[in-house]
């Protein structure tokens, strides 16, 4: 029998099943080279192999494919589409290979071509199509969608630009453009005939239906074509092959010739161009004000083009849109799709002739919603003026919805009261206090039978603040779903020798339902378990020893502890309370070099939006402090700081299996989730944290003993801002955090430029408003009981292997099954 890496799994049975010779591979291999890609052996370059070899193992993917989408028609089940403006998919070959048992067999098909797979899978570049936790979920979702067994597409945009890439220059970010299309995209293919025409601007009128009803005509004043591009997403054990669907924007008529034989080769374009700039690039949204009427034009174009796809494919299995409620499942990706509830109400009325009450309870019982973040800075909203302009249609039906939402409201609230009218402008579609806008969550929340947030203090929250309002009206919907990752790319794939540990320990059954690995806490106490895991560790540890080497030239010790804080930079998540606690512990080894420290290296990565002044600010000081420390004798290389920069998937996966100590710091009640937290304690990282997000949830399953959580709940957060809140006389009364911000503040890191951090630092003196004051004394002493955890391996490992034991809840397997059991209602493959 054949064998994958982890060896003994069911899918180890498959692939012996598909008797996936090694011969009958590189045989293919060469001919795609030859066919495909026109080069033969003795020409082709890496990069070359690599295609060939990413398509025959599409090829195989297709009959998968096809029998899967074949099935889904033939059961007439109901099915779930899942709209995002964001996939942060990363690297598919070995992800694809491994969920198909495939990866050794290709192994040595190549390497009897002369061609190393690890070396040709490095050149795959990652689909960026995503700015961080929301759009990694998307691909987590898809993947485990396909693995549980529920039939869903995917609907987002192809970007011809994903995510920017960071350059770190003299210490600062750089963006440059990302350019994943430039080889072409072996994955996907090009589906010409799913065209769908997208109106803008123009005005309504009205005419008469088939049947003789006045029916509202909007009259778009132009038209933009999306135009599908399929790519296969191949669950574990490639039972199911469901579908991503990206739409790309073309104009209507590629050149005006007219203008062109004129001579205005410029103009003859313009169309072409203007059109085209919606799938251009993807807006790094988690930091601009996405104001931009490009950002909404985006938005409704994927919406619109998805609603029409799936209406048009509901038709041709059932023939009638009234059922349309009972066979899909619109699940929207945060508020950016939200338009759908007006584009869905619009196609119903208007194009399909249903009445409104019809339209508005199918809508309802279609749509269902998850919220991603309370930050109000990131809670969309549309001004009226521009959607009036670009969506005529929709803001008439926004309007009548918000007519019939507020009369409902009014009809459950005693007449009279003061507070009443507050509460139905805070419910109100339209937010009349900014210059009139439109309300895009009230406009989901409305529109959905289930909204969701993705954790459970997060789910609270919304009950309590965004949401609050709106909850009480309308009862009932708001539901937690808590997040999850994929345990192949996240544990099997990213980390094959600690997935190989767990599963001679346990057996194989793990790599079919994570929540098997609850088992593997019979080992946490097994002496030889402890050894093996640490040498794991220890293995992943020197591998991102050497990346950091080639990236940074900085040398570190893999035995020292790793402490990995990588994400977004954002306030929020406060890698300035990691930096300043660093800069603290460097005065303090400096101050008593002689005691015994622990060699730590912290890890930084994450990317800024371009825009973020003081995230990019951040950026800049954690690499000139760790310049200064980097380069200090004095401390003997206890403590060293790696900026690693162009923070992505793949980058993650290296980071991941790496780290000892994992940083969940952000303010509590501002981390919705977190998922990253999840990745580095499945794979035995002790998490230092707060009381935010899903850590909440982790500690409740790990154990309190075995997280390290510090800081103020989200409540003591909330109570602290009210009773007001005075950094200063904190700092004041903090010596060592004081001695950290003088010096940051007077150039001991800059003294290119003493005065850079000063405003920063003033900042957190002023108002500081995620309070790393307030929280900085606390994580201090969460650190030093790390480092006296670290002193002691034993019990240090014992940990590490209860974090691994108790997450399997965490899979998005979990996550994928409750979604299907309590808000979509569709059937999915049970595993007992
Ligand atoms: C954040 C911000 C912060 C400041 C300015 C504007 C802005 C706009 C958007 C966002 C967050 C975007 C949504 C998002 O990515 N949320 C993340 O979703 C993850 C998956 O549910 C979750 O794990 C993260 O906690 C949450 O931040």
């Amino acid at each position: 029998m054949e064998h994958d890496t982890v060896q003994g799994s069911s899918v180890a049975i498959l692939s012996s099943r598909r008797k996936t010779s090694v011969q009958a591979l590189r045989s293919e291999i060469i001919s795609k080279l030859a066919y495909s890609i026109g080069k033969d052996a003795a020409t082709a370059r890496d990069h070359d192999w690599l295609t060939a070899a990413i398509l025959v193992l599409r090829d195989r993917i297709v009959d998968g494919w096809m029998s899967s989408v074949r099935e889904a028609k033939r059961s007439g089940r109901k099915r779930v589409y899942y709209l995002s403006l964001e996939f942060l998919i990363g690297r598919l070959f070995k992800d694809a290979l491994g969920n198909l048992g495939m990866t050794e067999p290709m192994r040595e098909a190549l390497r009897d071509l002369g061609v190393d797979l690890d070396a040709i899978a490095g050149l795959e570049p990652d689909a960026a199509l995503g700015n961080g936790g929301l759009g990694r979920l998307a691909a987590c979702f898809m993947e485990s969608m396909a693995t549980v067994g529920v039939s869903g597409l995917g609907y987002g945009i192809r970007y011809d630009h994903g995510l920017f890439s960071q350059k770190i220059i003299d210490g600062r970010q750089v963006e440059v453009p990302e350019d994943w299309l430039s080889f072409r995209n072996p994955w996907e293919f090009l589906r010409r005939e799913i065209v769908h025409e997208i109106g803008f601007g123009g005005s309504v009128g009205m005419n008469n239906g088939w049947d003789g009803t006045a029916r509202h005509a909007w009259q778009p004043a132009e038209i933009v074509l999306a135009m599908g591009y399929d790519t296969p997403v191949v669950g574990w054990g490639g039972r199911m092959i469901n579908t991503l669907r990206l739409w790309s924007a073309h104009a209507v008529d590629p050149i005006r010739l007219d203008a062109f034989n004129r001579g205005d080769h410029v103009g003859a374009m313009a169309d072409s161009t203007r059109a085209e700039s919606i799938s251009r690039v993807l807006y790094p949204s988690d930091a601009t004000p996405a104001g931009q009427e490009l950002r909404l034009r985006q938005e409704y174009f994927f919406t619109s083009a998805s609603l029409q796809d799936l209406i048009r494919r509901h038709m041709q299995r059932f023939g009638d849109i009234r059922s349309l409620h009972e066979k899909a499942s619109i699940q929207l990706n945060d508020t950016h799709p939200s338009i759908a509830i007006a584009e869905l109400m619009r196609l119903l009325i208007d194009v399909h002739g249903i009445s409104w009450d019809e339209a508005w309870s199918m809508t309802r019982e279609a749509c269902c919603y998850t919220n991603h973040t309370l930050l109000p800075e990131a809670l969309e909203s549309w001004p009226v003026g521009l959607m009036e302009r670009l969506l005529p249609r929709h803001l008439q039906i926004i309007y009548a919805i918000n007519q019939h939402t507020l009369d409902e409201a009014r009809k459950k609230m005693p007449v009279g009261r003061p507070e009443d009218a507050a509460r139905i402008s805070r419910i109100s579609l339209i937010d009349e206090s900014h210059g009139r806008r439109v309300r895009m969550g009230n406009l989901a929340y409305v529109g959905s039978h289930k909204v969701n947030g993705v954790s459970a203090l997060h789910t609270e929250l919304m009950k309590e603040t965004v949401f609050k309002d709106l909850n009480q009206i309308l009862p009932g919907r708001i539901t937690n779903m808590t997040n999850g990752i994929t345990p192949r790319r996240w544990f099997t794939h990213a980390n094959p020798k600690l997935a190989g540990l767990v599963c001679d320990a346990i057996g194989p059954g793990v790599l079919d339902d994570l929540e098997n690995i609850t088992a593997f806490e019979r080992y946490a106490d097994d002496p030889a378990t402890k050894e093996r895991f640490a040498a794991v560790k220890r293995a992943n540890k020197e591998a991102l020893a050497e990346y950091t080497f080639e990236q940074l030239g900085i040398r570190i010790d893999p035995a020292a502890m790793f402490d990995i804080h990588v994400k977004r930079i954002h306030e929020y998540k406060r890698q300035l309370l990691n930096i300043v606690e660093t800069v603290a512990l460097y005065h303090a080894i400096r101050a008593e070099p002689d005691r015994k420290w622990t060699p730590r290296v912290k890890f930084f990565a994450g990317k800024a939006a371009a825009s973020y002044v003081q995230a990019k600010s951040i950026i800049k000081l954690i690499n000139d402090v760790a310049k200064v420390v980097n380069a200090d004798p004095a401390i003997r290389g206890l403590l060293k700081v790696a900026f690693l920069p162009n923070y992505n998937v793949s980058l993650a996966e290296i980071l991941v299996p790496a780290a000892d100590l994992s940083e969940q710091i952000s303010t509590a009640g501002m981390e919705a989730s977190g998922t990253g937290n999840m990745k580095f304690a499945l794979n035995g990282a002790i998490t230092i944290g707060t009381l935010d997000g899903a850590n909440v949830e982790m500690r409740e399953r790990i154990g309190s003993d075995n997280i390290v959580i510090f800081g103020m709940t989200a409540s003591e957060v909330e109570d602290r801002r009210n009773a007001g809140y005075n950094p200063r006389a904190v700092i004041e009364g903090d010596p060592a955090l004081k001695e950290a911000l003088v010096s940051i503040g007077t150039g001991q890191f800059s003294p290119d430029d003493p005065a850079r951090y000063r405003n920063l630092v003033e900042s957190l003196y002023d108002s500081d408003f995620f309070m790393v004051a307030a929280d900085f004394a606390s994580y201090v002493q969460a650190q030093r009981r790390v480092d006296a955890l670290w002193s002691n391996p034993s019990d240090w490992w014992r940990k590490a292997i209860l974090n691994t034991a108790h997450m399997g809840w965490f899979s998005s397997d979990r996550a994928i099954k409750q979604y299907a059991e309590e808000i979509w209602k569709v059937p999915f493959w049970r595993t007992t």
